[in-house]
């Protein structure tokens, strides 16, 4: 599962693609369960999105949020003794579990911004983690994720609006000219675990006829002891319930400056926390 060498490569680039971590038999039952399930509306289907002036195939596919307090599914994926494996090695010890959500991305849809995940699930102390799992083969043209290696080390970012004719969430965070975003090139099943700071996000859908529908489970470190209201309750990988605190987020975020005619982060702003969830 998760070589020597893969978890190398999760330590210096803060991300690591495992691959078939689940079988084709099991990625096409999630793919006709979910595609059952979003005949009809959900609980959460706009969550996080802002009022939407700009209609794409998004809006007849929306993503599905927090299944698993819902789906048994949903909930067996998101506490799956596979990914648990490679999480506590990464990490050092079992996480807890906070957040389903499943993107469809069909044909012609935005992507989501470039952002880091922290900002959203403050969690205190430690970080968060994603395991990413893609159900349809996925590249650039179907709007693959798309990752900055390396910068799972930066301080998270002060935010700036994000262009919505691209994505359909509304804030980003700025790179500096020439930083590599380095798609995240897949096949269904396999499964994309990377750290809470780390820059992804990803570019439309421009294939003619491919959906890029990912299952993801987001995690927080198992020594956390608060994490935003919008993910409580967190359950440990046994799914039992553990009470944390809610995480407020710091008020400091960090603002790219030039030093020696390097960019550096230094920690300045006062970072906006009205938004509550991604
Ligand atoms: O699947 C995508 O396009 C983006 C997912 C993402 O950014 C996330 O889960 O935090």
């Amino acid at each position: 599962m998760l070589t020597p060498e893969l978890e190398a490569f999760y330590r210096s680039n803060g991300y690591v693609i495992v691959p078939g971590l689940f079988s084709p038999e099991e990625v096409e039952r999630y793919l006709a369960h979910y595609m059952a399930l979003r005949r009809y509306p959900r609980e959460g289907d706009s969550a996080g999105v802002a009022a939407d002036r700009l209609q794409d195939t998004n809006q007849q596919y929306p993503r599905m949020i927090h299944m698993h307090r819902w789906d048994d599914l949903s909930l067996q994926w998101l506490l799956d003794p596979r990914l648990n494996a490679v999480m506590t090695t990464l990490i050092g010890r079992e996480p807890y579990a906070v957040q389903t959500m499943l993107y469809y991305k069909p044909p012609g849809a935005r992507g989501q911004a470039l952002h880091q995940d922290q900002f959203y699930l403050k969690v205190k102390p430690g970080t968060c983690l994603a395991a990413w799992m893609p159900l349809d083969d996925c590249d650039e043209a179907n709007g693959c994720l798309q990752v900055v290696p390396g910068s799972q080390g930066w301080e998270l970012l002060c935010t700036q609006a994000a262009d919505t004719t691209v994505s359909f969430t509304d804030v980003t965070v700025p790179l500096p000219p020439g930083t590599e975003v380095r798609p995240a090139v897949m096949r269904a099943g396999d499964v994309l675990f990377f750290n809470g700071s780390l820059v992804h996000g990803s570019y439309a859908n421009t294939s003619r006829d491919r959906f890029r529908r990912a299952l993801i489970g987001h995690y927080i470190d198992g020594a956390a002891e608060e994490v935003g209201a919008y993910y409580h309750p967190a359950l440990r990988m046994d799914g039992t319930v553990v009470e944390l605190g809610e995480g407020q987020g710091s008020t400091a975020c960090g603002v790219w400056v030039e030093s020696d005619g390097t960019p550096i982060i230094e920690l300045a702003g006062l970072e906006d926390r009205r938004r509550k969830h991604e």
